[in-house]
């Protein structure tokens, strides 16, 4: 889709900038022209027309939204596109004190707790979001849910886009950490998330090195997902046992390719480190010529577990490996040493692995890989029995793009973008007939753009999707050098904004990203969001989006003392809580359910009391419930933290313990 805006800007600002239109801004602080503000401003015009383009006037709203990966900041950043302002933060692993997520409100600790798996961790109160994966209705992005992996330590999150709250945390058996292997199957009958590091498979989770091949197992994890909620529920999911290779970046077949996924791999050497100061793991790990590109049919290991093919390995369903391959359910293609990404184009048919030691993008074809395992066109199997696939079989194409090929983006007129990490740029490339490019245009390197600095992941509009937009590519860099004032030793990555429409393509923007370290991100247009709503149904738990059991209504308000807890129900509204004053004694449970009564947008209520480490966020209907020991005796003024009203530094109550 061509851009709106463009022409229309383009001539504008173009005209304005040069001083052909003269146009006159009518009250703008500097009363002159555009191009005379322009050259106030020390603007190039091509600075002034990129500004054009990317502004988004006081009221008015983006046209995407980004959900980016805040990485070990735990969160999921939200990000509108052109303007690229950040628009909100979603705690997912990590607390948050300003919408009380893990500093007081029930629902979040329950959420916490539960990804917590006592018997193998700590309680966990960060995490590393990598990947994010919107759900998605026949292809597309549907504005449902999104999903992001733990990487630290192998969990899932989905956070519910009717109120951009995180939902659920699964812990994912027989996996430790999680990398890449993030995606939404294309009705999002599955998340799929698989193991980065193979862990030991044996009872106590211990496993000697020198026994990698035999107890290590890299499992790919297909997480169903129940349509009404997006939760995923373990009891209808299952594992993948695959060798104990590093299973990487992952993506899912569609349309010409649905129901099939792949995932890169490396370190098919299974180096594991040591001592050994001439072979260090980063060395033994890239000795082959080739690792493989797994290539799954997780429609059919869908059946396979359904007709009973599976062992319970820690409460999920686990296809072993040797099922896995007698079923037809696992095959290999070798890829260039070492790959990083692997993204399927949009209408299914090619599977472009990005090289990073190697300069080219590899493009497979699903025509040549269904092909060649019906006629059994293999070159043996590797030493845990998996077919390999002829090479010369089943690669499409190889187009040499640069230094350090990554990760690669889409376009809705066949074109691929591929990050060159070492090069700092991307690559502009064309796909084949089967995503109607011409033979003689077919694979051939269109352009390359640099970015600043140290590009990782990109993304396009609805870019991982059956039908991207175009119109804007992000650059998501690492390192932003010198592109933004030194603000400490620790500095912003930057995001960069790129119109996809202008031939040369052109950079439109920096966004410094000072919020976490981001991975990946999907952008989803705007109108999709159909499920949003902007205040909850009075009385509503948030965590299941039902009618809370302890919803308090006007006049309904009250203190009881059951067994050793005093449980409070209590209304908040502008400017009062009600009851305002609660006496408790020392050592005494104390359970504060409070019901925001109101029924207007942004009528937010805190609720915070000193010493006690509880600080919540009580949205218009929402229902917190606030569980602790009243462990010191005192005389507490609780609060309400959000600026509520005129009069909402009288907002405030007491909790008065006596000794
Ligand atoms: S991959 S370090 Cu998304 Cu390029 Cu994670
Ligand atoms: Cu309620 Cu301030």
């Amino acid at each position: 889709m061509k851009n709106r805006w463009l022409p229309l800007t383009l001539t504008l600002a173009v005209g304005l900038v040069v001083g052909v239109a003269g146009a006159r801004l009518g009250t703008g602080a500097s009363g002159g022209s555009l191009a005379s503000l322009a050259s106030d401003r020390g603007l190039s015009g091509d600075e002034a027309e990129a500004a054009l383009a990317t502004y988004v006037a006081p009221g008015d709203y983006d046209e995407y939204l980004m959900f980016a990966s805040g990485g070990h900041s735990g969160q999921l950043h939200v990000i509108g596109v052109p303007s690229m302002q950040l628009l909100k933060t979603i705690p997912v692993f990590s607390p948050d004190s300003w919408s009380g997520y893990g500093v007081g409100a029930d629902f979040s600790d329950k959420l916490m707790s539960e990804g917590s798996n006592p018997a193998k961790n700590e309680p966990l109160t960060w995490g590393d979001t990598h990947h994010p994966a919107l759900s998605e209705t026949d292809g597309d992005y549907d504005g449902r849910f999104v999903y992001v992996n733990d990487r630290a330590n192998g969990r899932l999150g989905m956070v519910d886009l009717a109120d951009f709250k995180t939902k659920q945390i699964l812990d994912i058996p027989n996996i430790q950490t999680s990398h890449g292997g993030v995606f939404a199957t294309p009705n999002t009958e599955y998340v799929h998330v698989s193991s980065m590091t193979p862990a030991p498979q044996t009872k106590d989770g211990y496993a000697e090195l020198e026994r990698y091949k035999e107890d290590f197992r890299g499992v790919s994890t297909f997480v169903s997902i129940d349509q009404e909620t997006g939760k995923g529920d373990l009891d209808k999911s299952f594992q993948i046992e695959l060798p104990p290779y590093t299973q990487d970046l992952a993506d899912a077949g569609k349309l010409a390719s649905y129901g099939w996924a792949f995932i890169n791999s490396y370190n098919t050497e299974m180096a594991v480190g040591g001592t050994d100061k001439d072979n260090p793991l980063e060395k033994g790990a890239i000795a082959n010529d080739y690792d493989y590109l797994h290539i799954i049919n997780w429609e059919k290991a869908a059946e396979v577990v359904e007709a009973g093919g599976y062992e319970m390995r820690n409460g999920v369903r686990m296809i072993p490996l040797e099922t896995a391959i007698e079923e037809g359910l696992l095959y290999f293609a070798p890829e260039p040493r070492n790959p990083h990404g692997v993204d399927v184009s949009p209408d299914g048919n090619y599977i472009a692995v990005g090289g990073k030691l190697d300069p080219n993008a590899t493009v497979y074809s699903i025509e040549r890989i269904k092909k060649a395992i019906a006629e059994k066109n293999f070159d043996g199997t590797d030493e845990f029995g998996v077919p390999i696939l002829k090479l010369d079989a089943v690669m499409e194409a190889q187009v040499e793009l640069g230094a350090g090929p990554l990760h690669t983006q889409f376009d809705d007129e066949g074109n691929a973008y591929t990050s060159l990490f070492v090069d700092s740029a991307i690559a502009k490339w064309t796909l084949g007939p089967l995503s109607g490019v011409s033979e003689e245009d077919s694979f051939k390197l269109v352009e390359t753009i640099p970015v600043q600095y140290n590009i990782g992941h990109l993304v396009t509009a609805e870019g991982d999707t059956v039908s991207p937009d175009g119109n804007y590519m992000v650059a998501l860099n690492k390192w932003s050098v010198d592109r933004f004032p030194l603000v400490g030793t620790l500095n912003p990555q930057n995001f960069q904004l790129i119109d996809l429409n202008s031939d040369p393509l052109r950079i439109l923007k920096d966004m410094p990203i000072g919020f976490g370290e981001p991975h990946y991100v999907q952008m989803i247009a705007i109108d999709k969001l159909q499920k949003r709503i902007e205040v909850y149904e009075p009385g509503t738990d948030p965590l299941t989006m039902e009618p809370s059991d302890v919803a308090t209504k006007t006049g309904d308000e009250r203190v009881e003392r059951i067994g050793d807890t005093l449980h409070v129900y209590m209304t908040a509204m502008r400017s009062h809580f009600t009851p305002d004053i609660i006496r408790a004694r020392a050592g005494e449970n104390i359970a504060l359910h409070i019901t925001n009564i109101e029924t207007t947008r942004d009528a937010t209520h805190g609720f915070a009391i000193p010493g006690y480490n509880k600080q919540v966020s009580l949205d218009p209907g929402e229902v917190v419930t606030i569980e602790f020991k009243a462990k010191r005796s005192g005389s507490f003024a609780f609060y309400c933290t959000e600026f509520c009203s005129a009069l909402h530094l009288e907002m405030q109550g007491w909790l008065l313990v006596e000794p």
